[in-house]
């Protein structure tokens, strides 16, 4: 494909994006007020849409509303419901058992193993097959001298709508300068000046710049130091290995995990003294029918598993739509355009070459816009691939000059590249994508979740730390920050359990709740992979 594969309406209209680029240039919209934010968000987000939505009949949270697809899960089966589990034949003994390989599952891993417990991680995919990987712009932190932590709570608490739980913000932003020290001393390479300090740049809805960056690769960077770390440290790790249930005992404590070898499809036991959740997003659930920037293995697993031995979610119903997901060309539909192309001065544009607003809105009034201008206003470029709105990238490089977009987002031109189209000379055309789950497990300060003893979550799986929305680089942090904090925590409680009996009577206790809720299901949850997975791998006898 060449960009002259841009058809004649798309060309049409960048001409339209080339001939107001120039008054554009000294001109951005304002941000939009409270009111108008409301609005927008009430009239166009798909939070709010209300078909969208199932009323849960069972669990900690029966009475209140998820998103379909979740719903259907945590009202499904156990795959164990029919299996005969020999919970005596113990394959795996440790005081920490991780779920999970991305940021938070290898953070948490590196701690614990420090604070010198024994460590098993067990994951469906390879270690680092993660969102975490993903991640494009970057990770915030409030390390300079004209920012503080409070500035940073203040902007993430707003941006969250005031719905983020203080404890857990706190340490977020409290704890943010720490870990970027402790990814720079493992060797994360940031992008740095000459004379050694640390590139920042804004995100939406930051009141300083304090997004610390690799390229537009800090995820993968960040992953790959981390996960350098867990090799150096030989922590082992059970690689398409999934943990389908949890494993209590007689005292009501967690105690380990039933795991499934995903190539010869057998269970193994895992006794822990501590479990941590860290098993990421559910992008690939493709909520609403949305495309998503999340990694193959983003399925809700972990809210299952934590759902059906009774641990509550916060904001379940919350979801993030990334404003700039690709929506052309069909081979990188979904696939993340970082908001740094926004940071860097990119507007978004319509297709009669208005900017339609401030391009570092939050997340949620950004998707909101789009699709308000795509959906209501009629202004939307139509491509062969679906409606979208311009991205006028080319605006970077008018306002930092010539050679920026490769020096400061290589990954995106690469990307856009691969399909002729150049990034430094045309628009890019986006609409939002499924990008992130704003709510998950409630846990408290120290990670641990309210109900079940020695149970942590980490990461993406954990909800409340960010409110009902969130903000630019402020995962990549939360990884980092509540991964440590979950390693080293667990790796302490685990010195004083004792585990009794090994059980998984929940199991059958959570088939009689949907039994009498008359909820009649026949499909098996935790999914493991995306239902799409039986055309690329050989066996589909876990997928449903
Ligand atoms: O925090 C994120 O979601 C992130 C850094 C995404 C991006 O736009 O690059």
């Amino acid at each position: 494909m060449s960009v002259m594969e841009y058809t004649q309406e798309m060309l049409d209209s960048v001409k339209k994006v080339e001939a107001t680029r120039k008054s554009r240039l000294s001109f951005t919209p304002e941000r939009m007020t409270a009111e108008e934010k409301t609005e927008v968000l009430n009239r166009f987000h798909p939070d709010h849409r209300e078909d969208e939505f199932v009323i849960l009949g069972v669990g900690p949270n029966k009475g209140q509303k998820v998103p379909k697809e979740l719903g259907h899960l945590l009202q499904s089966n156990s795959r164990l419901l029919e299996s005969r589990i020999d919970l005596s034949k113990i394959d795996f003994d440790t005081d920490v058992l991780i779920i999970g390989a991305g940021g938070a599952g290898a953070s948490a891993a590196i701690e614990a193993h420090r604070a010198g417990a024994r460590v098993i991680i067990a994951t469906k995919l390879r270690i680092g097959d993660a969102n975490t990987m993903m991640a494009e712009g970057g990770i915030q932190a409030a390390d300079k001298p004209n920012d503080s932590p409070i500035q940073h709570y203040l902007d993430a608490f707003g941006g969250g709508h005031f719905a983020a739980r203080p404890e857990l913000l706190r340490r977020l932003v409290m704890e943010a300068p720490d870990a970027i020290k402790w990814l720079n001393e493992l060797g994360c390479l940031f992008d740095k000046y000459e004379n050694g300090d640390m590139v920042t740049t804004h995100g939406g809805g930051t009141s300083r710049k304090r997004m610390h960056a690799c390229k537009d690769y800090s995820g993968a960077e960040i992953m790959r130091t981390i996960r350098d770390e867990v090799i150096n440290c030989q922590i082992p790790v059970l690689e398409y290995t999934s943990a389908v249930e949890l494993i209590k005992d007689d005292k009501g404590q967690v105690a380990g995990a039933v795991l499934l070898n995903m190539e010869t499809h057998d269970y193994l036991i895992a006794k822990a003294k501590t479990v941590i959740i860290a098993t990421g997003g559910a992008g690939r659930l493709h909520y609403q029918g949305f495309p998503t920037s999340n990694h193959y293995g983003a399925t809700a697993d972990g809210l299952v598993l934590g759902y059906r031995v009774g641990v509550p979610l916060l904001y379940p119903e919350t979801l993030q739509y990334h404003p700039t997901g690709a929506i052309y060309p069909s081979q990188i539909r979904g696939a993340l355009v970082t908001e740094k192309v926004r940071s860097l001065g990119a507007q978004l544009v319509n297709a009669e070459g208005e900017a339609f607003m401030n391009p570092l809105e939050t997340r949620d009034v950004a998707a909101s816009a789009i699709i308000r201008e795509c959906n209501e206003r009629h202004l939307g470029i139509a491509t062969p691939d679906g409606v979208g709105v311009w991205l006028d990238s080319p605006m970077i490089e008018e306002i930092h000059g010539e050679g920026t977009i490769e020096k400061r987002i290589p990954g995106m031109m690469k990307m856009y590249m691969n399909y002729g189209i150049d990034m430094r000379k045309v628009p890019i055309c986006v609409y939002p994508t499924l990008h992130y789950q704003n709510g998950g497990l409630e846990i408290n300060g120290e990670g641990f979740t309210k109900t079940i003893p020695n149970l942590l979550v980490a990461g993406e799986a954990v909800g409340g730390i960010h409110g009902k929305n969130r903000l630019m680089g402020n995962s990549l942090l939360d990884v980092i920050v509540f991964g440590r904090n979950a390693g080293k925590a667990a790796a302490e409680k685990a010195k004083e359990v004792e585990i009794g009996e090994l059980t998984i009577q929940h199991v059958k206790d959570y088939a009689k709740e949907l039994y009498k809720a008359d909820i009649d299901t026949h499909d098996v949850s935790p999914v493991l992979l995306p239902k799409y997975a039986r055309h690329v791998r050989p066996t589909d006898k876990y997928l449903v």
